[in-house]
Parts: C-alpha cells; sequence; structure tokens
C-alpha cells in the first residue's frame, strides 16, 4: 500500500516537472524546493548528463532531443491499476490479473506473440573440455536444435561452468548481439564484453549464444530465421518481431541448462547489451524461469520511457529497425502517450525476481535518466511481491552501483559498451541475490 502511494506521489511529480521547465523561473524554483524536500541530500552527486556532450549529440542529430528541459509532459500509466480501473493491492490480484494484462499489452502492442506452432527441441553436446581455462572451468558446447514445418534450426549454445564449485552454479546467459569474436571458447583473445574468466574466478558460469542464430538482424520479411519455422500462417499485426524471436532463442538455450548438471537452473541469469539487452527485458518478462534480468544501455524499446521521446524515440526505432517489434507498434510512432503501456511496466514484469539495469553516460542516444525513471516507477510492483526496493529520486553518481532489494543500477563512464567494469557490478549483486 506504501509503495503504491509513492508511486502516484512520483507519477504526479513526473508530469509537474516537465511542466515546470516549460512555465519558466518561478514555478521552476518551487520545484526546486520540491525536489530538496523529496529527497534531501541526493541531488548534489546525482548523475547529470555532461553539457558537453549534450551539445555535441544535439548538433550530430537535431532533430532529436538531448536536453532535459524539452522533455514534453506526460503521464505514465500506473502498473498497479488494472485496465478496468481497480487497484492492485495484492499479490495475487497482480499475478492472476494485472501481470497478464500487461503481458497481454506488451505482446500485441510492442514485441509481438509467438506463434503457436508445434515444435521438437534436441539438444546435442558436441564438444566437451573439463580442464579449459586452465583446468579452472569446464567448457560445453550445445547445439540446441529446434524442429518445425520439415525443417531445422540450431541455436550453438557455449557453456563454461567453474571447477571450483561443487554442484551447480549460478550462471549468467548473455544474449550476443555482437560477433563471435567476443565469445570465443577458445579464449585466445579475451573480451570485456564476456568476460569468462572473470567470472569463472568468482564461481560463475557463463554462457552465450549468438541472436543471429535464432533470427539474422535485418529486414527480410520474416522469411529467415526460426520465423521460417513457426509462422506457418500470415503474420498477424501482434506477430513476433525479432526481438520476441531472440528472447524465444535464451529460452530454448534456458531448457538446455536445466537439465545441466553443473548449473543451478533456478539461478539463471539473462543478460544483454543494446538491442540485446531489450531482449534480456523481454525474455525475463515471457519466461518467469530467468532468476535475475540484466539489461545494458537498452535504451529505446528497452528500460528507457517511450513516453519522455529523449534520444532515440519509437518512431525512429520503428523506422531504422522494422524487424525488431511486431508492426502494431508502428502506430505509436510520434504518438507515445496513446501507447496502453510504458517501460516500467515491462521492468514490472520482471518482479520480484532480480532485476538489474544500467546505462552510460556518453548514451545519451540511449536515455540513462529515461531508463532510471523506468525503474523508479517499477518498484511499487516489487514491493507488492515482498521485495520492497527503497530507490531514491534521483540517479546514483556516476560509476556508484544502488541496490536495494532485488534491483540494482549503474550508469558507467564512457562509451556505449559493456565492459567488466558493469560485469563486476553484476556480479556483486548477483552475490546477494542469487548465491
Ligand atoms: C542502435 C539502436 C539502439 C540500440 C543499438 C544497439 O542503432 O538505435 O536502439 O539497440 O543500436 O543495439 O547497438
Amino acid at each position: 500500500m506504501y509503495c503504491f502511494q509513492h508511486s502516484l506521489i512520483y507519477l504526479n511529480m513526473i508530469s509537474l516537472r516537465s511542466f515546470f521547465f516549460k512555465a519558466g523561473f518561478v514555478t521552476a524554483m518551487f520545484l526546486l524546493l520540491v525536489d530538496t524536500k523529496v529527497v534531501s541530500g541526493q541531488k548534489e552527486n546525482s548523475w547529470k548528463a555532461l553539457p558537453a556532450t549534450v551539445e555535441k549529440l544535439s548538433a550530430e542529430r537535431p532533430e532529436f532531443n538531448y536536453r532535459e528541459d524539452k522533455v514534453p509532459v506526460y503521464s505514465l500509466p500506473d502498473p498497479l491499476i488494472s485496465v478496468n480501473g481497480s487497484r492492485v493491492t495484492d499479490a495475487d490480484f497482480w499475478r492472476e490479473v494485472r501481470r497478464p494484462e500487461i503481458l497481454e499489452l506488451m505482446r500485441s502492442n510492442i514485441f509481438g506473440r509467438v506463434p503457436e506452432t508445434q515444435y521438437e527441441l534436441s539438444f546435442k553436446v558436441v564438444h566437451t573440455d573439463k580442464k579449459a581455462i586452465d583446468g579452472s572451468a569446464t567448457l560445453k558446447q550445445v547445439d540446441v536444435i529446434i524442429y518445425a514445418s520439415g525443417k531445422s534450426l540450431t541455436i550453438h549454445l557455449t557453456i563454461f561452468t567453474p571447477n571450483s564449485v561443487n554442484g551447480p552454479a549460478p550462471l549468467f546467459l548473455l544474449i550476443d548481439n555482437r560477433g563471435p569474436a567476443n565469445t570465443d571458447p577458445t579464449r585466445k583473445v579475451k573480451s570485456e564484453f564476456w568476460p569468462v574468466e572473470e567470472a569463472i574466478a568468482r564461481g560463475y558460469g557463463m554462457a552465450v549464444f549468438n541472436y543471429a542464430d535464432v533470427d539474422p538482424d535485418n529486414f527480410d520479411e520474416f522469411r529467415n530465421g526460426i520465423h521460417s519455422l513457426l509462422d506457418i500462417t500470415p503474420r498477424p499485426s501482434d506477430a513476433w518481431g525479432s526481438i520476441a524471436a531472440w528472447a524465444w532463442g535464451a529460452s530454448r538455450c534456458l531448457d538446455y541448462l536445466l537439465t545441466d548438471k553443473n548449473v543451478a537452473g533456478d539461478k539463471v541469469a539473462v543478460v544483454g547489451h543494446s538491442r540485446g539487452g531489450k531482449t534480456a527485458l523481454w525474455a525475463g518478462a515471457e519466461d518467469t524461469r530467468f532468476a535475475m534480468v540484466v539489461s545494458n544501455e537498452s535504451g529505446c524499446g528497452g528500460a528507457a520511457l517511450a513516453r519522455r521521446r529523449f534520444g532515440e524515440t519509437v518512431g525512429r526505432i520503428n523506422t531504422a529497425f522494422p524487424h525488431w517489434f511486431c508492426s502494431n507498434y508502428k502506430q505509436f510512432s510520434n504518438k507515445e502517450d496513446s501507447l496502453p503501456v510504458d517501460m516500467h511496466m515491462l521492468l514490472a514484469l520482471i518482479a520480484p525476481r532480480a532485476l538489474y539495469i544500467d546505462c552510460a553516460e556518453d548514451d545519451l542516444w540511449g536515455d540513462p535518466r529515461g531508463s532510471y525513471l523506468s525503474l523508479l516507477n517499477a518498484v511499487p510492483v516489487f514491493g507488492l511481491l515482498g521485495k520492497k526496493s527503497a530507490i531514491p529520486e534521483y540517479m546514483p553518481p556516476l560509476n556508484k552501483q544502488l541496490v536495494s532489494g532485488n534491483v540494482a543500477f549503474h550508469i558507467r563512464d564512457g562509451a556505449h559498451n559493456m565492459l567488466l567494469k558493469d560485469w563486476n557490478f553484476f556480479m556483486d549483486f548477483a552475490d546477494i541475490v542469487l548465491k
């Protein structure tokens, strides 16, 4: 109940603040007083975009907004008020009514729906090395094979588990949206994007698949990848896009991981960067077997609130990447306020499981503040489900991790990327919530 009230107060403040930014100095001063009162001591150290970065990006792409004072007035749908107007005041109502409602709204308007086509699944361990990484890890390479429509599709899953752990280990499953060089199992060249060696040393398993195994990342009218096996009827306007397909692929990898005795199946975190970060969120929303979701710099269509129209917008993402979302999402290009959901509700679908959102300072395209506000507006749902989080209204300082209950956040210095610094924070959080 407390959290619900907190949520309402905060939602009002978002609308008010945006309004006051536009309304001039006197009202802005009033707002400053309100801000100071609400979160004493947080504001000074709180992260703010560097003016030079704002100027540079604004000059490069003047058609997009990078200025906080130009964020339009908006108000967010409340995750704890159901479609018929009833307030969600207990966990059962959330689980039985409101969560399914939000999931359906997200499917039909944003990510699309997985077809009901039957398929078969098999796993083939194609390579094992019990003395990988100088004897510290066991490497397995597994073909996850899907059969349907007389065809087959193989997801190549690479798994390292720590030999130092007696019994099953918690594990990070990365949805790799970069080249295989980052995840080379021979590890001749180390990559911070997938720091297996460091994770193994800390007692974590690391698994990875390349998203293009599931669906190539280009617009081809959905003739290739998993779509060519499962889309057997004409695609409706809420048919799954590539992000939903990649998320589905993560779940098929989890199907295998649940059979592997070296992996703690109830402690698998799904991780993704950028478009992979959007995918990790949707995988966690659709598949509650994931114990934790890590969404790194996921931006528009991921953690960032669409209604802020800061950096990348719904219109731009639909134009540049027409295959990522369902075709219904196109209706909301430049009409973000008419979306029946916003991305805080996607984060709420992860509750009460563990959720990590992070951003990078230079990546204003991905709207760090909008991602933080999204988390802030999702935490009432975590509270309702017994994982109370008390995250402040203002963002934490640069490079400082914020952990509260089952949610965590940081903003790292530097560019759009996923680095060891980020992974170390993810593992610090996992030490608390998974181990
Ligand atoms: C950008 C896109 C972002 C983000 C990024 C990435 O071009 O605008 O939404 O997904 O690509 O995945 O690297």
